[in-house]
């Protein structure tokens, strides 16, 4: 088995996504599973398989402790500690080949606190992997493109995983735009280029300085562009994990 965390800025798209990629891993006949590690999400886009909400409810954690959603979502992400061996519990009982886990809605409270590294190490024994996704709507402007470059990277060297990137709902992109962002990540010049040129002020330093760090630090990008409404380029991270993974093969044979 193989698991596999879906993160992502809140709304880039990775519950949409969640449900949609098991779904195409399903058709092409995988033993996949959906498993759901957001306390807060009240309506989720697939039937998740294990469900961190049979545990732990936000709207529960706020009527017990008196709390409001901030603090509801804080204390029920540090319960998440407790029950880390009932979910891996759960997801052995369903011995899927591969296991699409869908992170909580806002990134910093699992990714940044101490939940994300831990759940990174302990949720199952097996090999693990990480899909960061750039919301393509909002890393239209490149400023928000460098902060997600620089959000990726700090995922990655706290969780220690291999790692995918994707930009997401092209669809709503038009040709220009897409073509734009794909330029951006194919060649350093061309973001520093537009950093240069929408850029001013305290926001173009500070995007040339993010650009800096990510450098040194040197994680490789290429961001697949991805629809969750149409598929488009499903079949490439597809490919890619198998590649990482499987050597290549399914992941049920
Ligand atoms: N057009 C379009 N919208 C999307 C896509 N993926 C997600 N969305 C929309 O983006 C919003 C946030 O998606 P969601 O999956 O809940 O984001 P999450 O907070 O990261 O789980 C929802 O309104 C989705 O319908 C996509 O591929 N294309
Ligand atoms: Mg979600």
């Amino acid at each position: 088995m193989n698991l596999i965390f879906v993160l992502g800025t809140a709304g880039s798209g990775k519950s949409t996504f969640t449900a949609k990629f098991t779904r195409f891993l399903e058709y092409h006949r995988e033993d996949v599973m959906a498993v759901n590690l957001d306390p807060g999400s009240m309506i989720l886009p697939y039937a998740a398989n294990v469900d961190v909400r049979e545990y732990i409810k936000v709207e529960e954690i706020m009527e017990e402790y008196g709390l409001g959603p901030n603090g509801g979502l804080m204390l029920a992400h540090d319960m998440m500690s407790g029950i880390v061996e009932d979910l891996s519990n759960d997801i052995e009982d369903f011995t899927p080949d591969v296991c699409i886990v869908d992170t909580p809605g806002q990134m910093e409270l699992f990714a940044f606190r101490n939940i994300g590294a831990e759940i990174a190490q302990n949720l199952t024994d097996v090999e693990k992997g990480v899909i960061y996704i750039f919301d393509g709507m909002q890393c239209r402007d490149p400023l928000n493109y460098v902060m997600n470059m620089f959000l990726a990277t700090a995922i990655n060297t706290k969780f220690f995983l291999p790692q995918y990137h994707l930009i997401s709902k092209i669809d709503a992109l038009d040709e220009y735009q897409l073509a734009e962002m794909v330029s951006w990540s194919e060649d350093q010049f061309a973001l520093e280029e537009a950093v240069d040129a929408r850029l001013t002020g305290l926001n173009r330093t500070m995007s040339q300085d993010m650009m800096e760090i990510i450098n040194r630090i040197g994680l490789e990008f290429q961001p697949i562009p991805v629809s969750s409404v149409t598929n488009d380029g499903f079949s490439d991270l597809y490919a890619q994990l198998m590649m990482t993974f499987t050597d290549g093969g399914k992941f049920t044979p």
